[in-house]
């Protein structure tokens, strides 16, 4: 059995491309009076800066929709908040309005799936109006029930956020969570910045709310929280593991080692569209090369499977020309979160998809597999 490192690299490209094509699309209502810091909310959660360059389009009076190709996200961003009462009463009107459209569609694709309620930390007062509006708006939304979230925007000081959020705690709303954010650095003084914070708070919120078929999208898409999509990229692994090779510890002849390779090249699709990130095949190429430890186009199963065995720290000798199901489960969980440490830090900037074929980076690649091997013995 021969395998083709371009090959697989093809393979994965096409299962990433199909899964991309799978996701349901996720719709979020942001609603809060003007300047409150919705769309800076939006940019600092949400890959491909969408509240600046998405494309805007007036669904009612107060709502714009946003969207962006290939971005599985619908956002609806409301306007007019601040107008007073009546203007408020439209806008609650049209926000429900807009919610039963997507429920009576019967379309998971056009339901509101969450609505982020948006209050300035920072303003001196506590707004009275917007408590008002969300105990009617929670009233009127009481049989269909969509998700709330307040959102304490521009939440620079943590002590005057954790005391707005414990009021409004105290008032005992028919909200979801209470997460206060701050969604650009804020520069105090020349000596002390804030640090933007509160991403991961809400995307966790975010995927203990909605429904399992929307998580691989909520991970798409996001990009505030890094440490939400290694929990779950670490989930996928874990899953595949278990779905594969727990079983009966049933062997894998090792001649055969292109039987894994199905199901790692579903693993590493999925990983990768969580991750949201572009990657290509010459990034994934490099991966397996690195992983590997051979710039040979062509592959026997049997050396790689020999060639890993090598790797795992006192694994003995392969006996009767197979692998156990527990050994293979090693190479697998190990690939994998070699993948997401690949992942990871292409996310957080320290590696640049450019950089990855230079002989640093795949050295790198290769000795986080080894320590992944050595730590999961
Ligand atoms: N430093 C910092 N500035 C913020 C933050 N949020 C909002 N701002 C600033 O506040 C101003 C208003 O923010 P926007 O995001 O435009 O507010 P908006 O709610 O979208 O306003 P409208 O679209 O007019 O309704 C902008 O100058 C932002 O840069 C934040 O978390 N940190
Ligand atoms: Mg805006």
């Amino acid at each position: 059995m021969e395998l083709n490192i371009s090959d697989i690299a093809s393979q994965c490209i096409t299962e990433i491309n199909k899964k991309i094509k799978n996701l349901k699309n996720l719709n979020i209502i942001v609603a809060g009076k003007t300047g409150v810091g919705k769309s800076t909310l939006i940019n600092y959660i949400f890959r491909e800066q969408l509240a600046q360059t998405g494309i805007g389009r007036p669904v009612t009076q107060h709502i714009q929709m946003i969207t962006k190709k290939d971005v599985p996200l619908t956002i609806y961003d409301t306007k007019g908040l601040e107008l007073g009462r009546d203007t408020q009463k439209e806008i609650k009107g049209e926000i429900i309005d807009k919610i039963k459209e997507g429920l009576y569609s019967k379309d998971e694709n056009k339901c509101i799936h969450c609505i982020w309620y948006c209050i300035n930390t920072a303003s001196d007062r506590i707004e009275e109006d917007e408590i008002e509006w969300i105990k009617e708006f929670t009233e009127d939304n009481k049989d269909i029930q969509v998700p709330l979230i307040i959102v304490l925007t521009k939440s620079f000081s943590k002590k005057k956020a954790k005391e707005f959020k414990d009021y409004i705690d105290s008032l005992n709303l028919p909200v979801c969570a209470i997460v206060p954010v701050l969604a650009l650095d804020y520069e105090i003084d020349e000596e002390y910045i804030a640090k933007a914070y509160g991403g991961e708070e809400l995307i966790e919120i975010m995927g203990e709310l909605l429904g399992e078929e929307l998580i691989p999208t909520l991970q798409n898409v996001q990009r505030a929280a890094v440490k939400q999509k290694v929990k779950y990229a670490r989930g996928v692994v874990a899953t595949t593991v278990t779905a594969s090779f727990a079983e009966g510890f049933t062997p894998v002849p090792f001649a055969d080692a292109a039987l894994l390779v199905p199901t790692q090249v579903a693993m590493i699709a999925s990983i990768t569209v969580a991750f949201g990130l572009k990657v290509d095949k010459g990034i994934i190429a490099s991966f397996i090369t690195s992983i590997l430890g051979t710039t040979g186009a062509t592959l026997a199963g049997r050396s790689i499977v020999a060639g890993l065995f090598k790797l795992i720290p006192g694994a003995g000798t392969i006996i009767g020309g197979a692998i156990s199901g527990g050994t293979a489960a090693l190479i697998t969980t190990a690939l994998g979160e070699a993948y997401i440490r690949l992942m990871e830090r292409m996310c957080l900037g320290e590696i640049k998809a450019s950089d990855i074929s230079s002989k640093e980076a795949m050295t790198e690649m290769k000795e986080i597999f080894k320590e992944e091997l050595k730590d999961r013995k």
